[in-house]
């Protein structure tokens, strides 16, 4: 692989000329299923081949030495096992250290230091986890390098904790675990209050799924994801007083309205209706999927975005300007924001014959509003994260 090549080379580079070993993980895209992953509901999320590759080698030493393509400016970056704090300054090396601490907590043992270069692809803060993608490749490195007895639950559980507890954000388990467990050409039904998870084919006959990104960055998003999470969890709290549940996701839509009025506050209504309708929504979309019936699950794209605009409010001009101008274009069976929201990328089930007018059409529009430029890229869905040298 040429990619390889060239990374090999920069590690001789900036480490020198040593044996290596050469890994990938992906980004991934969700098809349906959003904001219920900390609700205890169902995400139907899939595995794409934007991602992060990472070459490492053992060092006989105790120096941690880390390098990214994509933050050249920042150098060859030496790391310690003794100051491995959360620092906003160190940007994107506090993704190694979270997954160092994380794993020394655990008593997994790194007994040298390391070197590591990592490169991605992913296109920048569009939502398409390239923090998981980098917190799985740091795991699924670390357990190789230093012969961990670590299962990949426990890596993608590791993940999710650099989020939760390193950087105090409260997401859920969908993207680590897609990341952790996705598959070529499939989607995975996850249930969040299990982790039992189905893979699905995902068979599209002549349609793509094409990804739109905003190319707004999700910036004031985290705050009001904490937001949102505390919201529906104060919801819960509310239906709980008469109704024996654990998560929102128990409920079908039926059970929610019925008890709806527990719950008092118009906000606190939406939001709870949105992660209940949502998950019965992705159950139905796996169902569509199964059945290769498009013209359903696209529908249920339009329905998803509709709920995470008007009950969730999590959307914003950028994609709701790009998902309503993909769902008028010829050609088009669904279109719906993906990930967290608040900017990121919109995804969209397309002919592939009408593509090239569907991104010139969907273009112009998203200029006419937001006056920059949005960016397309077609899916493939890939593995998760691998050892590229097996
Ligand atoms: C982000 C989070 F990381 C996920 O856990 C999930 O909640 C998603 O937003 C919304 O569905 O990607």
């Amino acid at each position: 692989m040429k990619r390889i090549k060239a990374l090999n080379t920069k590690f001789a580079e900036k480490f020198g000329p040593h044996e290596t070993q050469q890994y990938f993980s992906p980004g991934r895209i969700n098809l349906i299923g959003e904001h219920t992953d900390y609700n205890g509901g169902h995400v139907f999320p899939a595995a794409i081949t934007y991602g992060t590759y990472g070459v490492a080698r053992k060092r006989d030493d105790n120096r941690i030495l880390v390098y990214s393509v994509n933050f050249d400016e920042k150098g060859v970056v030496q790391l310690d096992y003794k100051k491995l704090d959360f620092d906003v300054n160190d940007g994107w090396t506090n993704y190694v250290k979270g997954v160092i601490v994380k794993l020394i907590e655990q008593g997994y043992v790194l007994d040298t230091g390391f070197d590591l270069l990592v490169e991605g692809n992913i296109p920048n803060g569009a939502g398409l986890s390239s923090s998981a993608s980098l917190e799985l490749l740091v795991g699924v490195i670390l357990k190789d390098l230093f012969k961990l007895d670590v299962s990949r639950l426990s890596l993608v559980k590791i993940g999710q904790k650099v989020e939760n507890e390193y950087f105090g954000l409260n997401t859920g388990i969908m993207d680590q675990f897609a990341i952790g467990f996705g598959q070529e050409q499939k989607a995975i039904l996850l249930d969040t209050n299990t982790l039992t998870y189905e893979l699905v084919p995902i068979v599209l006959g002549e349609y793509a799924i094409v990804i739109m990104n905003t190319n707004k960055r999700r910036e004031l998003g985290d705050s009001k994801y904490n937001e949102r999470r505390a919201q529906c969890e104060t919801a819960l709290k509310l239906l709980q007083t008469e109704l024996n549940i654990k998560s929102l996701g128990e409920l079908t839509d039926e059970e929610f309205d019925d008890n709806v009025a527990l719950i008092h506050d118009e906000i606190l209504v939406k939001r709870a209706r949105h992660a209940v309708y949502e998950n019965q929504r992705t159950l139905k979309a796996k169902e569509a999927l199964s059945d290769g019936d498009l013209q359903t699950f696209g529908q249920l794209m339009n329905d998803s975005h509709a709920s995470l605009k008007e009950d969730y409010e999590v959307t914003g001009l950028e994609l709701d300007t790009l998902v309503q101008s993909a769902q008028k274009q010829p050609g088009v069976l669904g279109a719906r924001m993906t990930g967290a929201g608040f900017g990121g990328c919109a995804i969209a089930l397309v002919k592939e014959t009408a593509i090239s007018n569907f991104e010139n059409k969907v273009y112009d529009d998203y200029m006419n509003v937001v006056g920059y430029a949005p960016e397309f890229y077609v899916a493939h869905v890939g593995n998760g994260t691998t050892k590229l040298n097996d």
